[in-house]
């Protein structure tokens, strides 16, 4: 097994392989594991191949699709697969994704990629038995460490991101009433307000989908 052969099938989906680590026993995965892959998406050739197979999206069958493709690609690699959706209780993405990558939590929830800014997620953590090596975690620091005047936190129009967090109640207020359409047509309005990674922002067809879909699942 070698991590470039992986990657080139994960690429071909669309998704992006996202780096990978030799679990420890702190990281909570089976104890028979060698090697962890992380798959991931950022950009749009994720979201065009999605549109290509499901034309006329509705529900939210972005995770059916993103997670019948990757356990194909287990299933080909005797790999077993686990994913961040699902229902609680959540397998700690975040918390792998910080073990196979140079990404950091930002102020506003999602981590910072120096790269790809905010507009990045989750797809998949490939476990492998065998222990094969896997690149170098990148040497990069937060973008959020030089940002100053941190727009992500001031940019929300009912201050829903703040230092202590996401606020989902006035947020869902917001999006319900009649000036939220910025945000449910566009994408959250503090996530745009970030600099870093802007050239890899949802598409509006994209944004639009994940915020009905956001909208719908916790509007009460
Ligand atoms: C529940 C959930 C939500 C809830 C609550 C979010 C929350 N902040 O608690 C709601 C519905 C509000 C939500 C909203 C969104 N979410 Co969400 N969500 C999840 C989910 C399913 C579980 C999170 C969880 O509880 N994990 C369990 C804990 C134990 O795992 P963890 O890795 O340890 O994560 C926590 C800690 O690591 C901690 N953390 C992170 N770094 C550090 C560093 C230190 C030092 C410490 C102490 C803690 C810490 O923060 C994490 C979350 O609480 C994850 C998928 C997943 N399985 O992780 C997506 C996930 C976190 N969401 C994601 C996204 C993109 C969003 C949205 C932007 C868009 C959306 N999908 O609607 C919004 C953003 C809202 C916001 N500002 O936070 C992405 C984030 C990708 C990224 N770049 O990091 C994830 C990973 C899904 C994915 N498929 O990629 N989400
Ligand atoms: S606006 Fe600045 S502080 Fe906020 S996420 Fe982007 S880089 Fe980090
Ligand atoms: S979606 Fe809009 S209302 Fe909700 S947190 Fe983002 S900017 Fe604020």
């Amino acid at each position: 097994m070698d991590y470039d052969t992986i990657s080139a099938r994960i690429t071909e989906t669309g998704m992006i392989c996202r780096g990978g680590f030799h679990p420890n026993p702190e990281d909570g995965l089976p104890a028979s594991t060698g090697t962890a892959i992380l798959a991931g998406n950022a950009g749009g050739d994720f979201w065009r191949r999605f549109r290509a197979e499901f034309p006329a999206a509705a529900g939210d069958p972005l995770n059916e699709w993103s997670g019948n493709v990757l356990k194909a690609i287990a299933a080909s690699f005797g790999a077993k697969i686990l994913f961040p959706f699902g229902g609680a209780p959540h397998h700690p993405f975040q918390r792998w994704a910080q073990r196979a990558e140079a990404v950091y939590p930002s102020p506003v929830g999602p981590l910072i990629h120096p790269t790809y800014g905010l507009w990045h997620a989750y797809r998949g953590l490939f476990l492998f038995a065998e222990t094969f090596s896997v690149p170098a975690r990148r040497q990069a620091p937060s973008p959020c460490d030089d940002c100053d005047d941190q727009p992500c936190l001031h940019t929300c129009p009912v201050g829903a991101m703040t230092e202590d967090g996401f606020e989902m109640d006035p947020c869902i207020a917001h999006l319900a009433g009649p000036s939220g359409g910025d945000c449910m047509d566009f994408g959250c309005a503090a996530r745009r307000a970030c600099p870093v990674g802007a050239q890899y922002a949802h598409e509006p067809d994209q944004a639009r989908f994940h915020h009905h879909a956001f909208f719908r699942a916790y509007c009460p």
